[in-house]
């Protein structure tokens, strides 16, 4: 199966979760054991994704802990794709986009050589340049709708801009079907104006966690009303590097379990 949806869809089912745990293994933050390994980036990874696969339903890779470390982490990028089973779809973060020829440059290389199923993108240039993204029909393309930092009130708040985004998007999701939402956990009154506005989208969630959105809150009130599904509810820090000690992946393990079960139990209470 290679559409990046029927992947996620699958995934959701099978392990019973809408956590997506988010690789973003900064060097400097690598537990000292990893440091003893030949390639400390990839162990570490492949640690982590040992002792999380079961409790997933997809993998989110940002591109700047990987970039910053130059040929040798974006070789890291090719390797840590591979690492992880074919049945679990990887979201490369890269918050990309430009004119529409050097979009297709972008698109080529996030899924036709490091072979991702789904990516994150901007929209401040407009559809053209997103097309490009939209019409590798089996990959999955997120656009930043509300970012979770402070800052998305200096553009995306007044005016309910992100609003005007969620509507297009909306539209192009009816032509080409590969088209969901990012949305902060830290705006969770937002989200829900969001699900009302794109009642059948997917919306990647970042901002649980080290950035203390309100769990409760965002599943509460942007889960899917027809299915309750539709979020997929990234954690980075607060999972990967939930220990800086030798059991750093049993405590990833753990913190990733608690996680999926207090969004299930919170599903629970919706249904
Ligand atoms: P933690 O705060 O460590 O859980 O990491 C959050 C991850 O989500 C990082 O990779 C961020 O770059 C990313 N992210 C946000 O934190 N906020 C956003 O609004 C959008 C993203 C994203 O596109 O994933």
């Amino acid at each position: 199966m290679n559409n990046f949806f029927e992947k996620l869809e699958e995934l959701t089912r099978a392990n019973n979760s809408l956590l997506c745990v988010g690789l973003d293994s900064d060097l400097e933050h690598l537990p000292k054991i990893s440091l003893l390994k030949k390639n400390p980036q990839i162990w570490f990874n492949q640690q982590i994704i040992e002792a999380t696969s079961d409790l997933v339903c997809a993998y989110k890779v940002n591109f700047a802990f990987y970039e910053s470390l130059g040929p040798a982490g974006c070789e890291n990028l090719k390797l840590t794709r591979k690492l992880i089973p074919p049945h679990i779809p990887v979201i490369a973060d890269t918050k990309r986009n430009d004119i529409g020829n050097t979009a297709r440059h972008y698109v080529k290389a996030i899924f036709e050589v490091l072979h991702f199923d789904a990516t994150t993108v901007n929209p401040y240039l407009g559809y053209d340049s997103l097309e490009p993204f939209f019409q590798f029909r089996d990959k999955g393309i997120f656009v930043l709708c509300l970012t979770s930092n402070p800052g998305a009130s200096d553009f995306q708040l007044p005016n309910d801009l992100f609003l005007q985004v969620a509507k297009k998007c909306r539209a192009w999701n009816e032509k080409s079907g590969n088209v969901g939402l990012v949305v902060g956990a830290t705006y969770p009154e937002q989200l829900q104006k969001i699900r009302q506005t794109f009642p059948k989208g997917w919306f990647l969630v970042p901002g649980v966690g080290a950035q203390q959105g309100d769990l409760e809150a965002v599943v509460r009130t942007g889960l899917r009303v027809t299915d309750n599904r539709g979020l997929i509810i990234n954690v980075s820090r607060s999972i990967i590097f939930a220990s800086a000690e030798s059991d750093f992946a049993q405590q990833a393990r753990a913190a990733a379990e608690k996680l999926r079960q207090q969004i299930n139990s919170i599903r629970g209470m919706i249904v």
